[in-house]
């Protein structure tokens, strides 16, 4: 096997953000820009020598051609072997999954999770470490450095290997092992749930659901799992084969982008149930028979009912939410008497909690939600915990989460992005906004008054870690909160997102349309931060 040194050049914008470093395809296909930033992954992981690898992602365009790359520069690299899902793809919880259970060192996932694909869209590499979790700050933040000041990438001249072929391969003294990508995930998800009341739910009565795959990575997973394993009639997933542009749609799974699904579940004859997943697998939307359930409720409800579900029969440790998430998972772990953890955005910040045992189940607003089965979220898994809820409690979605409220009242909640505004602009915004902070506490702002203004920072209790600047959070004396950050994860300019809460527990307040309940909010969100004026846009971009 012939390794070449290549001379290189640093590029100044290879900072991983909330999850990988994610570009334009356009920015990865330049000469060196992919590699500089394999190489700089494996210089800052220290000594790889024949240490394990698992390698996929989630199929779109640009992912068999990284594959190749990689795995010629993980050769060079004297990386011992390479796990790779056959065909180049692994969803994102697939790929934790295989992390933990061939004990690797830790694997590369090409993703970009929901953004579109397609030679006109975007691409992304992250890398996650041996807990099957993405590679915490300190890590992400050595590659960064390193890719400031790389010279030289090695690389061998090797054939391209045979992505298709399950089964071994070699690259000089590099093993590789092309593995069917959905087995062991599906294996473990049987192993969590009760399979056999979920066939009954799904082949026995009238209850009906569909899953929308969104022409990405799910499709393969869903079908073994809800059609040949649950016995859900051929159909049930939708949108089930990858296309490596997504079919030019927007895998992201919430109101907005996952049309087909709502407009069934929402239209005349809708199924009792729907599910929805994003690019890379990793989130998930739960639709009922004519509603939606957000996904802070969604973490809320499954924490509550988690005694439903063999997995979690003995317990919960303790919940672990994002900041911005909605309180309402704080409510059950307060019932329970069980720990609640708020962490930064992202999911790399639950992994110490999970490895540690303090939190159980974790999730974000974002459409994310997952446990200490692996260390990534996890769309399928939400699936099957609500099936399996449903299953034990013979009761529809809708009265699943009424009842909910009623127990533990109800957290009104909305996001509005502000995609795409020039970064100064937005900057602006979030400087000045920081810098008003301190005046706002004592303040009254209609019936309400702030109660605490802070830009979020967290302390890691396993790691002892400290990360600042998480996001701003404006708290009232009758639990409302408003939120303000900034995305780390798009490429097109900056995205502003404001996070929305408001908490009822008045039986007759339980009813309203999300928005019209968080009207005065929504206005005192402009009124605090200056959106329209600062960024010159007079609505969001979606609403979640
Ligand atoms: C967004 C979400 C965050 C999520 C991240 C990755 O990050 O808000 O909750 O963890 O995407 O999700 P940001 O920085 O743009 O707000 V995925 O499914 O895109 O890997
Ligand atoms: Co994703």
């Amino acid at each position: 096997m012939t390794v070449v040194q290549v001379a290189t050049q640093p590029f100044s914008d290879q900072r991983p953000g909330t999850s990988g470093l994610r570009k334009k395809v356009r920015q990865f296909q330049k000469p060196h820009y992919l590699e500089n930033f394999v190489q700089s992954m494996f210089d800052a992981l220290g000594d790889i020598s024949g240490k394990t690898l698992i390698l996929g992602g989630d199929g779109r365009y640009y992912n068999d051609t990284a594959i190749q790359t990689i795995v010629k520069m993980a050769a060079a690299n004297d990386v011992g072997k390479l796990i790779i899902g056959q065909n180049g793809l692994l969803s994102t919880p697939a790929a934790s999954c295989v992390i933990r259970k061939t004990h690797s060192f830790g694997g590369i996932i090409l993703s970009a999770s929901h953004n579109p694909a397609g030679a006109d869209g975007d691409f992304g590499i992250k890398f996650n470490v041996a807990n099957g979790g993405p590679a915490p700050e300190k890590i992400t933040e050595t590659m960064y450095q390193r890719s400031l000041e790389i010279t030289q990438y090695q690389i061998s001249q090797t054939p391209d290997i045979e992505l298709g072929l399950i089964g071994e391969q070699t690259v000089g003294n590099l093993q590789i092992e092309i593995i069917d990508p959905v087995i062991d995930y599906a294996d473990l998800m049987a192993s969590l749930f009760d399979f056999s009341a979920i066939r009954a739910l799904l082949t026995q009565g009238q209850f009906r659901m569909r899953f929308d795959a969104m022409h990405a990575i799910t499709g393969p997973y869903a079908t073994e799992i809800l059609e040949n394993r649950l016995g859900a009639p051929t159909g049930t997933v939708m949108n089930a084969i990858p296309s490596p542009d997504f079919a030019g749609g927007h895998p992201d799974p919430n109101l907005t982008y996952a049309e087909d699904l709502v407009n069934i579940m929402f239209g005349e004859d809708a199924p009792d149930f729907g599910g929805a997943s994003d690019g890379d697998g990793d989130r998930n939307m739960i639709l009922g028979k004519h509603c939606f359930v957000t996904p802070s409720d969604s973490l809320a409800i499954i924490a509550a009912n988690s005694h439903l579900i063999p997995a979690y029969q003995s317990g919960l440790k303790g919940i672990a939410r994002s900041m911005p998430t909605s309180q309402a998972p704080d409510q059950v772990a307060r019932k329970h008497q069980i720990p609640l953890y708020e962490t930064p955005t992202g999911w790399k910040f639950f992994g110490n909690l999970l490895d540690a045992g303090l939190a159980t189940l974790c999730g974000e607003e974002s459409f994310g939600t997952g446990s200490d089965h692996i260390r990534e979220k996890d769309g399928l898994w939400a699936v099957l915990c609500w099936l399996n809820i449903i299953a034990a409690r013979q009761q529809s979605v809708d009265t699943i989460m009424t009842a909910h409220w009623q127990e533990f009242g109800r957290h009104y909640y909305s996001r509005h992005d502000y995609e795409a505004i020039p970064t100064e602009k937005a900057e602006k915004l979030m400087s000045q906004l920081n810098d008003s902070l301190f005046k706002l506490p004592g303040k009254i702002c209609g019936d309400r008054t702030i109660r605490y203004a802070d830009n979020f920072s967290y302390h890691d209790p396993v790691d002892q870690s400290d990360t600042e600047k998480q996001g701003i959070r404006i708290g009232f004396d009758d639990g409302a909160r408003i939120i303000f950050r900034l995305s780390g994860t798009g490429t097109d300019g900056a995205t502003l997102r404001v996070y929305l809460e408001q908490y009822a527990d008045d039986s007759s307040q339980l009813a309203f349309e999300t928005q019209t309940a968080l009207a005065d909010l929504i206005k005192l969100a402009d009124k605090l931060a200056h959106i329209r004026e600062l960024t010159g846009r007079n609505e969001p971009t979606v609403i979640t």
